[in-house]
């Protein structure tokens, strides 16, 4: 029967870098990833690197190709009032954010882990993982053949993502959540971006987001309402929403291209607690979510299998279990601050069902402190290039 230190589930940031981590540390790990290669290397997901996510992909030998590739950011726009409000990340913060899109960085850490001999084992579903309460975890899962297998571990890492199942094997959790009454409607176009960079902006007509992947490429999204049928969406029809929202009063021209790709995504904030049962450890979306309007996602689950990657080797290098124990709380430290970063910058940018004129002038009013005020940019802006890791 396999054996392994580690047995993670998901091939996603989370569980790849985990891999990656572990692989540097000595300590031996198998990735189980439901979906191909292919498929996990094409997901069009998050674009925005926090600083702290930047610099710990160099130190680890993964930053080459984001640093030739990837795309500094020093500064953002929040656009409302029909002008552009910048917020200067650098100059307030001395850090910087890197647009680089999450599926490279899927493709770079998948390289490095086939490069150096780790096991990443794609078409392979994880379907339970018992034992973990007592000191004999395991993987069940069926392999690209249909067959059941059973992988052994010492510790199972729940990298599965909101929909796997690993978080479904830990009972006691406690889940804090909060649904919001829209989705964003998201596309990656062949087309230079309009602007040099991003552009958050708050429109009678609700939120829209200006992005990009590359100098050739846009990424753009609009606030729909939460059931929205993509079919409703022809091309024609997201431009045409699109300029609307990003309209500005001194005439700025939204270039058009070819819709590479489209998605709608639902929009939640969830944490489990604690994120941990017996021998598994959840990480990444799989203990988490927030709405995507902070950029936080795949930066808090870097953040969360970094402390884990150090949780483990002191485990099994020195026997240390201390870490171990401390993981869940150290990690829902930063997840809380992110939750709570994230709520912000959604409840100030989108339109909600219902809201009047005195809410409308509520988040008016909070857009222009937060763009005239240095303290509260400033607050913007460190909480967006990233708060320090954890020591
Ligand atoms: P992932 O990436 O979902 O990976 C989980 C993996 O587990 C696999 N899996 C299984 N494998 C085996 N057996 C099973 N039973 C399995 N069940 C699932 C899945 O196939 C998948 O490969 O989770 P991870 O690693 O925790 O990473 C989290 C991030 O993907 C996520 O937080 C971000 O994409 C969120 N996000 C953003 N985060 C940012 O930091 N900055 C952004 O700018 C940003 N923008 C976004 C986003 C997410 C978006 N969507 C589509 C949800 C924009 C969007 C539109
Ligand atoms: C993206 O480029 O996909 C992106 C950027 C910023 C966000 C969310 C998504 O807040």
């Amino acid at each position: 029967m396999p054996r392994t230190q580690v047995g993670i589930v998901g091939a996603g940031p989370a569980g790849l870098l985990l891999s990656h981590l572990l692989h540097l540390a000595g300590i031996d790990s198998v990735v189980l990833e439901a979906r191909s290669r292919d498929y996990v290397e094409k997901r069009v997901r998050a674009g925005v690197l926090e600083h702290p996510t930047a610099e710990l992909l160099r130190e680890v030998g993964l930053g080459e190709r984001m640093d030739r590739e990837g795309l500094p950011h020093e500064g953002l726009s929040l656009r409302f009032d029909g002008a552009d409000h910048r917020i200067a990340l650098t100059e307030l913060t001395g850090k910087s954010i890197m647009v680089y899109g999450q599926q490279e960085v899927v493709k770079d850490l998948i390289a490095a882990r086939l490069a150096a001999g780790g096991q990443v084992l794609f078409e392979c579903t994880a379907i339970a993982v018992p034992g973990v309460d007592q000191d004999r975890p395991a993987i069940i899962y069926r392999d690209p053949a249909g067959r059941t297998q059973e992988l052994r571990c010492d510790i199972v890492a729940g990298c599965d993502g909101f929909h796997g199942v690993t978080r479904a094997a830990a009972t006691g959790l406690t889940v804090f959540e909060r649904a919001y009454p829209f989705a964003w409607l998201g596309i990656l176009a062949r087309t230079p971006p309009s602007h040099h960079e991003l552009i958050y902006s708050y429109s009678d007509r609700g939120f829209a987001l200006h992005s990009m992947r590359s100098p050739a490429l846009t990424r753009l999204y609009l606030q729909v309402p939460p059931d929205e049928d993509l079919a409703g969406w022809p091309d024609d029809r997201i431009w045409e929403e699109l300029a609307a929202r990003l309209r500005t009063s001194d005439g700025f021209t939204l270039r058009e291209g070819p819709v590479l790709e489209k998605g709608i995504t639902p929009m939640r904030s969830y944490v489990v607690e604690p994120m941990r049962y017996g021998r598994l450890f959840l990480a990444g979306d799989a203990a988490h979510i927030v709405p995507p309007t902070g950029a936080k996602g795949m930066n808090l689950a870097v953040a969360d299998v970094r402390v884990l990657a150090r949780a483990l080797t002191a485990f099994f290098q020195q026997g240390r279990e201390d870490l171990l124990d401390a993981y869940s709380e150290t990690c829902l430290h930063r997840v809380w601050r992110a939750e709570h970063f994230s709520w912000w910058m959604t409840s100030m940018l989108h339109r909600f069902p219902g809201d009047d004129a005195f809410q409308h002038r509520l988040q008016l009013a909070q857009l222009r402190y937060t763009v005239g005020s240095v303290a509260a940019a400033t607050s913007l802006a460190e909480n967006y290039v990233g708060l320090p890791f954890a020591q």
